[in-house]
Formats: C-alpha cells, structure tokens, sequence
C-alpha cells in the first residue's frame, strides 16, 4: 500500500474541517455540554514546543468528548497586551498593535497546521478594542461596587530614563536600559480589593478536588492566613496623654522571650516625644530617608533610639522593658508598633546584638534543652515553648492560643487573624494594556467615564522613541471633559495589570454578545471550565486573580459561578539537551556533533561541553521550532510524540529519536488500516482472544484520557496494534482494525479521517460515535488457581471462571506433581477458595 502523505492529508482534512465549521460549538445544541481549555498563549512571535504539548493534550480531551456525544466548547485566543510588544516598539520601531497583530497571524496559521478542534469563530485577542471595552465596562461595575479603590502606592522609578518600570525591567537594582539605580516612588494607584475576598478563596480550595494538591497548597500559602495578636503594654509613666501602647504580634507564644518594645519613627509616642528634642527629630529624619520596602528593610542595619521610657510587661507586673524608636518598624502595618524577640526574630537579633540587650530562648528543640545557647541568628523553626512560666512544654501553636486566652480573658489583648494576601495593584504606567475608564476632575475627583462612551480607545498615534508612557505625553489624548460636573479633566493614562485580561477570558469565550461583557445565561450554561490545562508557573497569580473575578461578578449579580476552573492539570515542560563551547557560549543541539566519544562545535572542531537536559529556552540555545518539524513529519507523528514518552505532568525530553519513532508509528497505524481494505468483507473466523484485547483497550483509552494518562492511553494502543499483527486473518481482526481507527482519532485525526474515508466510514470520523466496550468481553473467563501442599506452592492450574468446587478438588488431586508430593496418600483434609486456590493438607 501507499504511504500515508501527511502533508497531503493534513492540508486537505483541515480544509474539510474549516469548510463545514466541524468544530463550531453550538450553544443550544441539546447535548450535553463540557468546556476544554487550555490557557491562552501571549502573541510573543511563534509557537514553542510547550504551546504544542499543552494543546495537544486539551485536543485530545475535546476530540474525545465530542466522540462521546458532548458539545464541547473549545476556544482560542490571544493574551494579547504586555510589556514585549513595548519593547519591540523600542527596539524595532515598530507599533506594538501592528507587531502584536502580525504575531498573532503567524501563531494562528501554525496552530491551525496542528489540526487542533478549536472553535476559531470564537477568537478573540485581549487587545481588540471590542474586548477590552467590556472589560471597562466591568471595571466600572467593580468601582461602583466599592471593589475598586485608589491609594498611594510604590513603583520603580528610573530616574534617568524619567519612567517607571515593571518589575521585569529592574535588574539587580539597576533600570534595564539606563542602568541607573531605581528608586521608589509613590504613585496614587488602583487596587481591586481581592481581601476582602480571602476568606472565601481560601475556603473555596476545599472543594477543587480536581485540582492539584500542590496547586492548591501554593494558593494557601499565598493567601496565608495566621492567627495573630494585637495586646497594649502599659507605659510606666503616661506621655502627652499616652497611657499605654498597643503592639502587633504574629507570635503572642514568645511573649516571655520580650527584651524590648520599639515604635515606627511617625508614631504618635515618637512625636510626642520628638517635641523639643532635637537627638530625636534628627533620628526620626534619618529613619525616613531610607527605602520603606521588605527588602530594605531586611538588609538595612538596624537602628534605634533609646526613649528613656519603659513599658509593663502584661504577664507580671514587675518586669519592664525599655522603648526604642526603630528604623525598621514601619508606621502602616499593624499598629506601628513592636515587642522584640531577639531569640526568635532575626530583625530583633540583630538590634539586640547592636545595643546589648538580653538574647533570651523561649523556644527549643525540646523541653531539655532550655537552656541551650542562641547561635549567631535568630531562630524562627517550630519546637517546644521553655522559659515560659505557664507555656512551658506547649507547642507554638498551642502556646499562640494560651496567651490569646489569657490576654482575651484579662482584657488587655485579642486575636486576630493576619492575611498574606494584599491587594491587587492594577495601574500600570504602560501603553499596551486597557485603558483604565476613568477621567480625573479637579473638583470632582476621580469620575468613571460613563458606559456609553466606552471602549475608551487607546490612541494610535504615539512614540516609543523617548522613554516613559506614551499616554502621558499624547498632546490631545489625555485631555477629558469631567462627566459629572463638564469641567476640563485629564484622562487616566495608567492601564490595567495584564493578569485583569485574563481573569475573565474563559467568560467571554463562553459567550460574546456585542452590547454587553456576556450573556448571563449563556455563560452559565458552560461554566465552571470543566478541564481547564495550562503551566504551573500560572499556579498562582492568574488562577488566583480569576478566582477572584468570578466571586466578585458573582457579589455583584452579574454571574452565578463560583469557582471557573471545576479541573485544573497543569502540564510537564518540554526539555531539550544543552551545550556549551569553551568560552562559555551557549550552543545549540544542531551546532554539535560526537567525534571518538567526545562533542565538538561542528563548525571549528572545538570541543563542546554538553550539560543539563533543561526546560526549551531561548537563552540556552536548546529550541526546537515546531513548524519545520511539524512540515517534515507531519501534525499527527507530532501529536502523538507530544502525548506518548511522558507522564503528561512531567517533562517531556524532545529527541529526534522519538519524533522518528512517532513517524514510524504513524506509518504502522496506516499500513494496518489499509490492511483490513486488503482482507476485504469476506473475512471470517472469531478470535476471541483478539475481541477481548479490543474490547479492554476500548476501556482503557477511554479511562485513561479521561484521566489525562494520554502515555498511558498510547500504551494501550501500541498493545492493540501489537495484537493485531499477531492476529490471522478474521473477522474479529476486521473489527479491531476498524475500531483501532476509531481509538486513535482523538490523537491522530488526520490520519484517522483519511483511513475512515479509505474504509468507508460515514461522514466524519470527528463527528463518529466512541466504540462502546462490551461489559462481557471485559473481563478474563479463565482464572489461574494456585496448588498448595500444607500452604507451599506446588502447582498452578487453567480453568474457566467459577468451575465448581468438586472439579478443582479433583483436578488439584490429579495433578502430577501433587500425587508424587503426597506418595499416593489420600490428604487429610482439604480446603478449596474458588477461583483462588486449592490446599491440600498431608
Ligand atoms: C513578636 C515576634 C517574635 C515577632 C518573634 C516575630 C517573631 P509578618 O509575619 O510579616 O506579618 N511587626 C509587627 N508590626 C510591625 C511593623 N509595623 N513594622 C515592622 N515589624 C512589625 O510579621 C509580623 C511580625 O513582624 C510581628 O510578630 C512583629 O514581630 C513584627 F519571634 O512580634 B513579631
Ligand atoms: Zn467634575
């Protein structure tokens, strides 16, 4: 027979697939209805091997759910804004509309040559003004709500280059392009109140079950609830009207291990006591010139001022400790106040360190070891409370809950519970994003820009040929008339966080009506996402932020869905071999050969060094670009190389042993289809042993996608193909061989379709029913029964399933070996287990 000619019919059942919109998704079909799909890619030039891998995977789940009878909804688009398409402008001068479109383009025309059943009449690109206009829209709805607010915020400041970067653009410190060192600097920004919604995104992870755990155990920790303590120390005198102090504690069980108290250089008591002394206002100045974030603070030296005040300590009257003003106590978090632990806090340890103050442990490896000495840090671990009159001998946790109890009992503090979780920051200072609705109002302040006149369009006209947001120096765009009041304004030229685009993409998929975000009923009907596929470095932020987005459409009416994503997989990355020539330089795979059992640079003879199989980066020289592959050997040797070498959560090793290996399998799988044109109608015979292997690989494919095991799924198949090879000629074979098409057609479809047609296959083998699997033909008839002798195995027996005691009694006792064990003496007694074993006891 013929080769199958990939290239031919990949082009040709593609076209057939796109002229009769095969994979159009109806909303009112009556089928039952599933949702697929898998995270939508960033336009950034081509597709890459991990996009290849994690569609094909979603493929195979929607191709095989339309073959059981759902109307799969199974869309694509584009997370179109972003800082790339910026840098592109910069560098390429060219338009990041115009560059992001041409992307798009491109990847779309590479996606479509892999065959995949999508739903193109759904696409849509974040970017499309149509999009990011009802994202607007919710926007406002959100602001209305009281979900959105502003406040003054941090940004990175490049102060040569004049702008703000994101994060990405701030190397070891230093601007990207300038190289100068970042400053901070506070900007009024908008936050969406995503904590007021930790509660519920925490409790809500106890029902994605079909998550991953370690997904889920990711969110927990980012939203990271914990038990803490607010308690007052009474100051020994009063000052300025000051009686006591009210700290903030995430470790109430250390309370005994208290050396000092400290306040933040603008807390009240510091004021009040910077009156008139200058040592103090010099140090207050001094504290505020320095960096306010985490990590300055963590590496800053620690400083304070000695107040002369002493605090009571709330556990026993006759115990005071000293008050500093400290450098790394900040005015907004918690109550602007401390009690230092130098033991258990490394901040503490080193201020300890600094003016000698005592160093005490209240927590041990174990109770004996009380009096163990504190090495050169702080020590932050779990263990057993010493030191510590009435917590002696508690468990951390147990003993955080003893002081709350006592503190809440004798009313000088409470619990209290502390989130990790902060707000979510949204303006970008950023061209390419979705303009933020709102115009700015001398008298009015910030006024949304009223529903009708959205999309707030970004203009087209502007320059990356000076540095900064394009926006803000856009000579008519930015200037607005207020809606309210009709008084000139100025436009907010902030745009919204990318992570705001994807949040609700999956609804728009499910439903795009023109004159609003989605249609309710519509949308509902498709959500939560049924198998949602993706990466997991999106483990937490966007998985997180759309929680959130559906919860907080759902509190303000707009949807009746709680959480998005019903099941979540999140896919292994595809790796490749690197190498690296002597002076360091990373070299591609294609640049080196093996000569005498070493590598060498193939172009100048230089040995190559080669190192770790790592994930395919740019950086590392170890890409493979799909598309000349995908020419060479066709879509579906790629397909099924992408599903077969590896556990689809693992990383898959790229080698071109295995995409050969796929070819040569998709090549088999050909041969073996024509061979069943070849027998013809006229074959006959049954194989029972053949229908039974068919009718179990039905199951297991079946299960096994379900599951998302597609290696194990292709495992299956290889043994049916084997079997069939082995088999003669008959008609259990022609059916095998039918059905075999029909197995692989979710992983393969060309290849499937072209053999449906060849055999004569009705209509398209997209639209053919899965083969049911015969319940009778699923399981063995025949058992193996094990032959003891006073419990030792001496034999085993064939026999049919559930033969009779009687007969396994008697075919245990016929049994050569058994009759020369037992010398031809009858057993004592003997026990029978059917379909299990016989004993015989001598
Ligand atoms: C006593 C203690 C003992 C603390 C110990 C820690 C370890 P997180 O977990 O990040 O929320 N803290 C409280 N308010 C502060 C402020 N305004 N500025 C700087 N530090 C402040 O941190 C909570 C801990 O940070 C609190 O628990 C407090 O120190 C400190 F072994 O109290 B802890
Ligand atoms: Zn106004």
């Amino acid at each position: 027979t013929a080769r199958f000619n990939p290239l031919e019919a990949d082009a040709h059942w593609q076209k057939v697939w796109e002229e009769r919109g095969t994979f159009h998704t109806s909303d009112s079909s009556g089928r039952p209805k599933t949702y697929v799909l898998e995270m939508f890619p960033y336009p950034s030039g081509r597709i890459h091997m991990g996009h290849v891998r994690n569609y094909t995977m979603g493929d195979v789940l929607a191709r095989y759910r339309r073959m059981n009878g759902f109307e799969v909804l199974h869309p694509m688009g584009w997370d179109a804004f972003g800082m790339p398409a910026e840098n592109a402008a910069m560098e390429k001068k060219v338009h990041p509309g115009a560059w992001t479109r041409s992307n798009i383009a491109t990847m779309r025309g590479q996606l479509k040559r892999l065959g995949f059943a999508l739903d193109w009449s759904r696409e849509f690109a974040t970017c499309d003004p149509e999009y990011y206009g009802h994202e607007q829209a919710l926007f406002l709805d959100l602001l209305e709500a009281g979900l959105v607010y502003r406040k003054q915020s941090e940004v990175n400041w490049d102060p040569v280059d004049m702008t703000v970067l994101a994060n990405e653009q701030v190397i070891d410190g230093k601007g990207w392009r300038s190289g100068a060192a970042v400053e901070r600097r506070k900007l009024s920004q908008w936050f969406l109140k995503i904590t007021d919604f930790a509660e519920e995104l925490l409790e809500g992870l106890g029902e994605l079950d079909q998550w991953p755990d370690k997904v889920r155990l990711m969110q927990e920790n980012w939203i990271g609830k914990s038990q803490g303590m607010r308690f007052r120390f009474a100051l020994e005198q009063p000052i300025g009207g000051h009686r006591d102090l009210e700290v903030f504690t995430t470790r109430p069980d250390t309370i005994f291990g208290a050396s000092f108290a400290a306040v933040a250089a603008d807390h009240p008591i510091a004021l009040t006591l910077a009156e008139g002394n200058e040592a103090l206002v010099a140090f207050i100045a001094e504290c505020k010139a320095g960096g306010t974030t985490a990590a300055e603070l963590e590496t800053a030296e620690k400083k304070g001022f000695e107040t002369g005040l002493r605090v009571v300590h709330p556990l026993d009257p006759n115990w005071t400790l000293p008050l500093y003003v400290a450098n790394f106590v900040l005015m907004d978090y918690g109550t602007g106040a401390v009690f230092g632990v130098p033991a258990h806090d490394q901040r503490d340890f080193e201020f300890a360190t600094k003016y000698r103050l005592p160093i005490r442990r209240v927590v041990a490896p174990a109770i004996e070891d009380a009096d163990l000495p504190i090495g050169g840090e702080a020590e932050t671990g779990p263990g057993v409370i010493v030191n510590s009159r009435f917590l002696d001998g508690l468990d951390v946790e147990a003993a955080k809950a003893a002081v709350i109890a006592r503190a809440e009992a004798e009313s000088w503090g409470e619990g209290t519970i502390v989130w990790r979780l902060r707000d979510w920051g949204v303006s970008r200072q950023r061209y390419w994003g979705t303009p933020i609705p709102v115009i700015h109002c001398e008298s009015c302040g910030p006024v949304g820009v009223p529903k009708d006149q959205l999309p707030v369009l970004l203009p087209e006209d502007v320059s990356f040929d000076i540095p900064g947001n394009p926006l803000d120096r856009h000579p008519s765009w930015n200037s607005a008339i207020c809606p309210r009041c009709g008084a000139p304004g100025r436009r907010e030229t902030d745009t919204l966080d990318t992570f705001v685009d994807s949040s609700w993409y999956f609804i728009r998929f499910a439903s795009q009506p023109t004159d609003k975000p989605f249609d309710r009923a519509i949308a509902e009907s498709w959500l939560p996402v049924n198998q949602y596929i993706g990466g997991v470095e999106h483990a937490i932020l966007h998985l997180l932020y759309a929680r959130f987005w559906t919860r907080a459409l759902k509190r303000i009416g707009l949807l009746d869905i709680e959480e998005p994503f019903r099941g979540l997989f999140t896919q292994g990355m595809v790796t490749h071999e690197t190498f690296r020539a002597p002076d360091g330089r990373w070299l591609s795979p294609d640049e080196v050969e093996q000569k005498g059992g070493t590598w060498i640079e193939s172009a100048t003879g230089q040995p190559a060094q080669p190192g770790r199989v790592e994930k395919m980066s740019k950086s590392k020289r170890n890409t493979v670009d799909p598309e000349p592959i995908v020419n060479q050997y066709g879509a579906d040797a790629v397909r099924w190389f992408m599903l077969s070498d590896s556990p689809p959560e693992r990383d898959l090793p790229w080698s071109e042993a295995g995409i050969e290996g796929a070819w040569r399998f998709v090549q088999r799988l050909w041969r073996m289809s024509m061979q069943r044109a070849e027998d013809g109608d006229e074959a006959e015979g049954e194989d029972k042993a053949l229908d039974r292997k068919l009718h179990q690989t039905i199951a297991s494919v079946g299960a096994n996608i379900e599951s998302l095991a597609f290696n194990k799924a292709v495992a299956n198949i290889y043994e049916l193909a084997n079997a069939i090879e082995k088999a003669p000629v008959s008609r259990s074979r022609a059916k095998a061989i039918e059905t075999l098409v029909l197995l692989i057609a979710p992983m393969v479809p060309h290849l499937a379709e072209q053999a449906w047609a060849t055999l004569g296959g009705k209509g398209l083998i997209a639209d053919a029913r899965w083969p049911e699997a015969d319940p009778a033909l699923l399981v063995e008839d025949e058992v193996t029964i094990a032959i003891q002798v006073n419990g030792k195995l001496r034999d085993t027996l064939t026999v049919p399933k559930g033969s009779a005691r009687e007969t396994l009694q008697e075919m245990a006792l016929a049994s050569e070996r058994v009759v020369r064990i037992l010398e031809g003496k009858p057993p004592r007694k003997v026990i029978v287990v059917p379909d299990r074993l016989v004993n015989l006891v001598a």
